[in-house]
């Protein structure tokens, strides 16, 4: 077998790529990028690598719905389950593409290629997809997410030596990290200043939550949705001049397609993201803190 490379996703479902990669290639050469990124990630790695060199580049879980000219290229083999990016799968003429409307990328990678897993990394791959299609039927996918995100420096790395043989519960560590995390959380919640007021998107008003975050945006954006029965949270972290915006369940509107439209972002229905700029800034004006 000739030289792979593989891009992928900085999130867990990017990570669950790779470990089922593993399972099937062995040995391969991998970076982790974004959808933001991706771009720029794939036009300097050509600077220094030619595709014809490899025997395939593989592209996992990133939405290139507007990079399709750039990746449609033979050696190149493409799994992805966003859904805009699914929508436009006859785009491509060169690539070989497994676009599928799957829970996560993951479940995608392994429904194609059906790895010998143990049980311990089966549950891996139902926790993963479980976490990244936001259906939480499982009690451990969303902790195990928030233990991924704890990493620092190479996350996927770190992700493999704790999980490469599967899920087999979390060890002490992640435990520790996991109610520091919880404590830190609800602090966040009891002592922070959140603002509120209305929005139109689609002709519609829209209540939003907002406040400035630097931890935790998921959960964080979920309790305050709940708790002030809002339709969309909009968290700001000023450090990292992004965006992040998640919907309650039942609000009609696509995040994916908010994010876009305000701040150049993308992600998925329930959530997604983008980079902080005047629009929303603007928007932040027109909201006032909860009493
Ligand atoms: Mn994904």
């Amino acid at each position: 077998m000739g030289k792979i490379h593989i891009f992928t996703d900085a999130d867990l479902d990017g990570a669950g790529c790779i470990f089922l990669l593993k399972k099937i290639y062995k040995n391969f050469t991998y970076q982790v990028t974004t959808e933001k990124k991706f771009r720029e990630d794939f036009l300097n790695w050509q600077l220094k690598n030619k595709i014809s060199d490899f025997d395939k580049v593989i592209i996992c879980d990133l939405n290139l719905k507007d990079n399709i000219d750039m990746v449609d290229r033979t050696g190149i083999e493409i799994y992805d389950h966003h859904s805009e990016h699914v929508e436009k799968r006859d785009q491509y003429n060169k690539a070989i593409t497994y676009l599928e409307e799957d829970g996560s990328c993951t479940m995608t990678i392994y429904k194609e290629h059906e790895p010998e897993l143990t049980n311990y990394q089966k549950l891996l791959v139902k926790l993963i997809n479980d976490y990244d299609s936001y259906t939480l039927e499982y009690p451990y996918s969303k902790p195990l997410d928030k233990v991924f995100w704890s990493y620092t420096g190479n996350r996927v790395e770190k992700f493999l030596n704790d999980f490469g043989e599967g899920f087999k519960g979390f060890n002490q560590y992640h435990k520790n990290m996991l109610s520091s995390l919880e404590r830190k959380t609800k602090e966040f919640i009891e002592n922070e200043t959140f603002y509120t007021g209305k929005l139109k998107v689609s002709g519609e008003d829209r209540f939003i939550i907002s406040c400035f975050i630097q931890f935790n945006p998921n959960e964080i954006s979920e309790i305050l949705l709940k708790k002030y029965k809002c339709d969309i949270a909009l968290l700001i972290n000023l450090k990292g001049k992004s965006v992040y915006f998640r919907k309650r369940k039942d609000c009609d509107i696509s995040m994916a397609k908010l994010a876009e439209k305000l701040c150049d972002g993308g992600g998925h229905d329930d959530a997604a993201g983008g980079s902080l700029n005047d629009t929303i800034i603007n928007i932040t004006k027109l909201l006032k803190p909860v009493e």
